[in-house]
């Protein structure tokens, strides 16, 4: 079952962040879909295992776009 989560990630400042955020997380073996958006600074992506929201806020981290809360 696919659980929806939308992050808030402060680094999101131009479109070429909100382009990075989606090629990478999408690559994430199990997710399903990746949405950023540059106004709000956050980022709305659905998936399911073997991705976790650990996962997925440490490969954001590597990148860094770090999720804050
Ligand atoms: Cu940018």
């Amino acid at each position: 079952m696919a659980t929806k989560v939308t992050y808030s990630i402060p680094n999101i400042h131009c479109p070429h962040c909100v382009h990075t955020i989606q090629s990478e997380v999408i690559d994430l073996p199990g997710v399903k879909s990746v949405s950023a958006d540059q106004e709000q600074r956050v980022a709305t992506i659905e998936f399911e295992p073997p991705a976790s929201e650990e996962k997925i806020k440490s490969l954001l981290a590597s990148i860094d776009y770090p999720v804050v809360g």
